[in-house]
């Protein structure tokens, strides 16, 4: 469903529950990551896209008095209620620490939006390594800046949603997830140096050529523990190579680091150094409009975050196996997981007029091979947050 209708839709669902139409209506997009996984964190480069799939927010003053904001939404049972008037933390239900953290990172500010009434829809699949969560913070911080007309500059907006799903959320989450959303670009993709925080557009217009993604329907969860684990994990290669950060390390400095090294440290950093590579170099072949180049990087990619970063699963494996059997004749330059993985979803490049028969076979075969339903979208690269109203 595209932006335009999707919001009329979500106004009118605002306009049966509240009985009045909302005065403000804001969009946020969850993104799909081309190549550069698991490296943000560590000071690299990453190369998503926001996508077509959006957490739109509809709002109006409450009728009374009052300074709760209160959020109601079509995916969850429990409304959020968060007091504008007393300090925010975290709190029930579980959902609602997203929209909090934000509030309090907006009132810190001097930026309080008092009271409201918000419905909430997101077509931004949950769990589903789509970066949702990214999305519903970047439209409750949207949200924040129309109502009370002090907007912040777009990496401010970015690290103030990070540092809710830091403190909030308890997700030592990087950067990319909320800079795309924020700063994405319709028929671009988004090439973000994760150390100097610089951004670079690279269209992605060619219409031959188009990503689909595959949702395993694996929920995925970035709160397990096993992030912060890997995150940890790369912290350590680092200090033992005398380097901030693995993107200081160089994969020679690592071969000759590896006797004083854990193993699965190692291998850790072997994914990080060579996806940074991966990263950098995929960006210049979508330049080119040379698929056949970044589809081999991203099976590369996905090679490396299954056998060293170990952030697969079965089902995102079964994903990359069947497109590698279409193969290029069958219109797939290359797949791999997106996202922080152990579930979620798989992106594919592909041929634009295979589309209908990969997705048949595509679907037909992970259910032959896992017993599950695949989810098969597509989606143009899209624009990032938007206020539609007023
Ligand atoms: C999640 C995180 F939120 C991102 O910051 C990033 O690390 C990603 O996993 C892995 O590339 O989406």
């Amino acid at each position: 469903m595209n932006l335009e209708k999707l919001a009329a839709q979500v106004a009118q669902e605002f306009s049966q529950n509240y009985k009045r139409p909302p005065r403000w209506l804001v969009a946020a997009p969850g993104r799909v990551n081309v190549i550069g996984e698991h490296t943000d964190y560590n000071n690299g480069y990453v190369l998503p896209m926001a996508i077509e799939y959006y957490a739109v927010m509809a709002a109006d003053r409450p009728t009374g008095d009052g300074a709760v904001v209160g959020i109601r939404s079509t995916a969850q049972t429990e409304p959020a209620h968060i007091d504008t008037a007393a300090p925010i933390t975290p709190g029930p239900p579980r959902w609602s620490n997203y929209p909090r953290g934000v509030a309090a990172g907006f009132i810190a500010r001097g930026l309080n939006p008092g009271g409201l009434e918000v419905w909430l829809h997101s077509t931004v699949p949950l769990g589903g390594g789509l970066s949702s969560s990214a999305a519903l913070e970047v439209c409750t911080a949207t949200l924040i800046e129309a109502v009370t007309g002090g907007k912040i500059e777009p990496v401010e907006k970015a690290l103030l949603c990070q540092k809710a799903e830091h403190e909030f959320a308890g997700v030592p989450c990087g950067i990319m997830d909320q800079f795309v959303s924020v700063m994405g670009r319709e028929g671009h993709l988004l090439l973000l140096d994760c150390r100097s925080r610089q951004t670079e557009l690279v269209p992605m217009r060619d219409p031959s050529v188009e990503l689909l993604m595959a949702n395993t329907n694996v929920h995925h969860e970035l709160g397990s523990g096993q992030y912060a684990r890997r995150r940890a994990q790369c912290e350590a290669a680092a200090k033992i190579l005398g380097v901030p950060s693995l993107r200081e390390a160089s994969a020679a400095a690592l071969e000759q680091a590896k006797s004083r090294m854990d193993g699965e440290v190692f291998r850790r950093a072997r994914h990080v150094i060579g996806e940074i590579e991966r990263t950098v170099q995929a960006a210049g072949a979508i330049r080119a409009s040379n698929w056949e180049l970044v589809g081999r990087l991203m099976y590369a990619s996905h090679s490396s975050l299954r056998d060293d970063y170990q952030v697969s699963c079965a089902e995102l494996d079964a994903l990359v196996e069947i497109a590698q059997s279409i193969g290029l004749s069958g219109g797939i330059y290359g797949c791999r997981m997106t996202g922080g993985g152990f579930g979620g979803c798989a992106v594919a490049l592909v041929k634009s007029d295979s589309v209908a028969a990969i997705t048949k076979t595509l679907a037909a075969d992970y259910k032959k091979k896992t017993g599950r339903e695949a989810t098969i979208f597509g989606s143009r690269p899209a624009a990032g947050a938007t206020v539609l109203k007023p």
